[in-house]
C-alpha cells in the first residue's frame, strides 16, 4: 500500500546541518572534483601525490567501493559496480586495505575523496545465485538473500510497488519511480530502521577512514525523507583530517531535465545535485544545434533555467551520458570531439556557477550503430569496462614522459588546457563575472573580478578585439596556448599586454585548434 503521507513531508533540510555545500575551505584551494572513473585504488593515491595535488584539484570521486556482483555475460561491464552484493570493501579497484591507504595518502597531500555510494538498490533480479561477487560473498538474488549486509526478501520494496513487472514504467508516477525496480534492480526499503541502519554504517565505516563526501546514486529513486533520515545519522568527518565538526559533502544524482514530476529541488535542501541540464545545454550551445549560440551563455546560471549555484555540481559529461547512459545524452560533448570539449570545460571553469567535477575516462572500441559521431548514442558497446587483463582485473595507468597517460586512459584532467583552467578557477575562486563581451553570436569573452579573463571564439570568423579585461595592467600569459615558466618571467604560449586602463588586444582565429584565451592573476609575468 502506498504511503500517501511521504507526499507531503518533503524534506527542507536547510539549516538542520545535515551535509554541508561547499566543498573547499581555503582560497586557491582545490575548487574542482576529478571523476577517476574505474581507477585502481593504488592508482589514485599516487594521482594525489604525483598531480592531483601539485596542480590544484581539491578532490576525487572514486567508483563505487562496494562489494558488486561479478559479470560475464558481457565481459565485466562498467555497470557491474553498480550492482553491490553487499557494503564490504573489496571491489574491482582494489582490497579495503589499498582503499584505506589511498584514503590516507590523498587526505595527506590535501586531496579529498568522495565515494560514489550505491544504496538505492542491490544488484538485479536475474543475477542469479552463488559467489559471484567481488569479495566472494554468498547471495542469492531471486530469494533477495545478501547474508553479508544482511538483508532478505523483507527488506524490499516488491510489497509497495504497484506495476505487473515490478520495474518503474512511467517516470511520471512519483511511487513507481522511488518504489519500483530501476531496470530490474532489487529496490531496498529504506523506511526500514534496519536498512536505514545498514546503510548508515556503510557511509560511516567510509566517513571514519577518512572519506570527506560521497556521490549518492540514483537519489530520484529514493524518498527524500529517507535520506534525510540517513544523513542525520552520518558521523562527522575523520579530526585526523579535517576541523572538528566538519559535515561529508554530499551531491546527489538526480536526472532532471525538466517534464517530471520528481524534480532535484526536492533535493537541495538535504545535499548538493548534479545539474544534468547544465551538460546537455552547453553542448547544444557549442555545437550550434536549434540557433544556440555562445552569446546566449550572457544569462547562465540560476537566470537561465538552472538550479541556484550553491546547490548545484556541474558538469560537461559523466560516466553515464558519455556513452549514452541514463538521460539527455545527445547533445552531450565528450572527450571524443576534443576541439569542442575543451571549449565547453574551458567555460565551465571559467564561469562561477557552481562546484565543478571534470570526467577523466577510458577510450572503448566504439561500435556506433548508425556511424553517428556526436552525442554518445546508440553505441553497441557502451558496456565496455576499463583496461584490463584477461582476468577482468583492471590495468595500472601508465603516465607518458609528457604527463599524458597511455594504456587507454584518457586522462582528460591532464589535458594541459583543462590542467591549467583548474588553476584559473582556482585563483578567481569567489570573485564575480566581469566585463562580459559578445559578438551577438559564438565570440564571447569575460572576466573575473579583475583576477582572470578568458575569450572563446566558435564563429566561423577571426575574433579581433580590443576588450575591457578588469585586470591590472602588465603582461600576461595565455594559459591554453602555454604556460608561464617556473621562474615566472617566460611564457611559452602566446602572451597578451593589459594597458593601464584594462584592456587588450585580443586575436583568435576560427581555425585555430583551441580557439581560446585565459589569463590569470597566476600568469601574470
Ligand atoms: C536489463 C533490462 C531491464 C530488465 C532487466 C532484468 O534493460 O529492462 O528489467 O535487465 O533483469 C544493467 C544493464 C541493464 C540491465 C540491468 C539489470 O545495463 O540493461 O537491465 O543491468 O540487469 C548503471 C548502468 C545501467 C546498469 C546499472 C546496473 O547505467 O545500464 O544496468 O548500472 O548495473 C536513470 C536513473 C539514474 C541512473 C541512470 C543510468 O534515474 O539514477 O538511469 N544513473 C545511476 C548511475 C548509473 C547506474 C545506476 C544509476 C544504477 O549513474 O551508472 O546504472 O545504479 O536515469
Ligand atoms: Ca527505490
Amino acid at each position: 500500500m502506498k504511503v500517501k503521507a511521504r507526499w507531503g513531508v518533503l524534506a527542507l533540510g536547510l539549516g538542520l546541518g545535515l551535509t554541508q555545500y561547499h566543498h573547499h575551505s581555503s582560497r586557491c584551494g582545490g575548487t574542482s572534483i576529478v571523476h577517476l572513473f574505474e581507477w585502481r585504488w593504488t592508482d589514485i593515491a599516487e594521482e594525489c601525490e604525483n598531480y592531483l595535488a601539485p596542480n590544484g584539484i581539491g578532490a576525487v570521486q572514486i567508483s563505487p567501493p562496494s562489494e558488486s556482483v561479478v559479470v560475464t555475460e558481457p565481459w565485466r561491464p562498467w555497470w557491474e559496480r553498480y550492482q553491490p552484493i553487499s557494503y564490504k570493501l573489496c571491489s574491482r579497484s582494489g582490497t579495503e586495505q589499498e582503499l584505506r591507504d589511498m584514503v590516507c595518502r590523498c587526505n595527506k597531500v590535501g586531496v579529498k575523496i568522495y565515494a560514489d555510494v550505491v544504496i538505492n538498490h542491490m544488484c538485479a533480479s536475474s543475477a542469479g545465485e552463488g559467489r559471484r561477487s567481488t569479495c566472494g560473498s554468498y547471495f542469492n538474488a531471486s530469494e533477495k538473500e545478501f547474508p553479508s549486509v544482511p538483508y532478505s526478501a523483507s527488506h524490499f520494496n516488491d510489497d509497495k510497488c504497484t506495476t505487473a513487472s515490478g520495474n518503474i514504467e512511467n517516470y511520471q508516477d512519483i511511487y513507481q519511480v522511488r518504489d519500483c525496480r530501476l531496470v530490474g534492480l532489487l529496490d531496498l526499503a529504506h523506511h526500514q530502521e534496519h536498512v536505514r541502519e545498514r546503510v548508515a554504517s556503510y557511509l560511516n565505516t567510509l566517513l571514519d577512514m577518512g572519506v570527506a563526501g560521497f556521490r549518492v546514486d540514483a537519489c530520484k529513486h529514493m524518498w527524500p525523507e529517507d535520506l534525510k533520515a540517513i544523513y542525520g545519522r552520518l558521523h562527522n568527518l575523520n579530526t585526523k583530517w579535517f576541523p572538528e565538526g566538519s559535515r561529508p559533502f554530499i551531491y546527489q544524482e538526480v536526472i532532471d531535465l525538466g517534464g517530471e514530476p520528481i524534480t532535484a529541488r526536492e533535493y537541495s535542501g538535504l545535499g548538493r545535485v548534479t545539474e544534468f541540464k547544465y551538460g546537455a545545454k552547453l553542448g547544444s550551445v557549442i555545437r550550434q544545434w536549434n540557433g544556440d549560440k555562445l552569446a546566449d551563455l550572457k544569462s547562465w546560471g540560476e537566470s537561465g533555467g538552472l538550479m541556484p549555484s550553491e546547490r548545484a555540481v556541474v558538469f560537461v559529461d559523466n560516466h553515464d551520458n558519455q556513452r549514452g547512459h541514463g538521460a539527455g545524452g545527445d547533445s552531450i560533448l565528450t572527450f571524443w570531439e576534443p576541439r569542442m570539449y575543451k571549449m565547453a570545460v574551458a567555460f565551465m571553469l571559467a564561469h562561477p556557477y557552481g562546484v565543478t567535477r571534470l570526467m577523466s575516462s577510458y577510450r572503448w572500441e566504439r561500435a556506433l550503430v548508425d556511424g553517428k559521431v556526436g552525442g554518445s548514442c546508440q553505441d553497441q558497446n557502451d558496456w565496455m569496462g576499463p583496461p584490463s587483463f584477461a582476468d577482468g582485473s583492471t590495468r595500472p595507468v601508465p603516465i607518458n614522459p609528457d604527463g599524458s597517460c597511455g594504456g587507454g586512459w584518457v586522462c582528460e584532467h591532464r589535458w594541459p588546457q583543462i590542467r591549467d583552467m583548474v588553476m584559473f578557477r582556482n585563483e578567481v575562486d569567489g570573485e564575480p563575472l566581469t566585463n562580459w563581451w559578445d559578438n551577438g553570436k559564438d565570440q564571447i569573452a569575460f572576466g573575473r573580478g579583475g583576477r582572470g579573463f578568458i575569450a572563446i571564439n566558435n564563429d566561423n570568423c577571426t575574433l579581433d578585439a580590443w576588450l575591457q579585461t578588469g585586470m591590472p595592467a602588465g603582461s600576461y600569459c595565455d594559459v591554453i596556448s602555454g604556460r608561464r615558466s617556473a621562474a615566472g618571467a617566460g611564457c611559452t604560449g602566446r602572451l597578451i599586454t593589459v594597458g593601464q586602463d584594462g584592456r587588450a588586444h585580443f586575436s583568435i582565429k576560427a581555425t585555430e585548434q583551441d580557439p581560446i584565451i585565459a589569463i590569470h592573476a597566476g600568469s601574470k609575468l
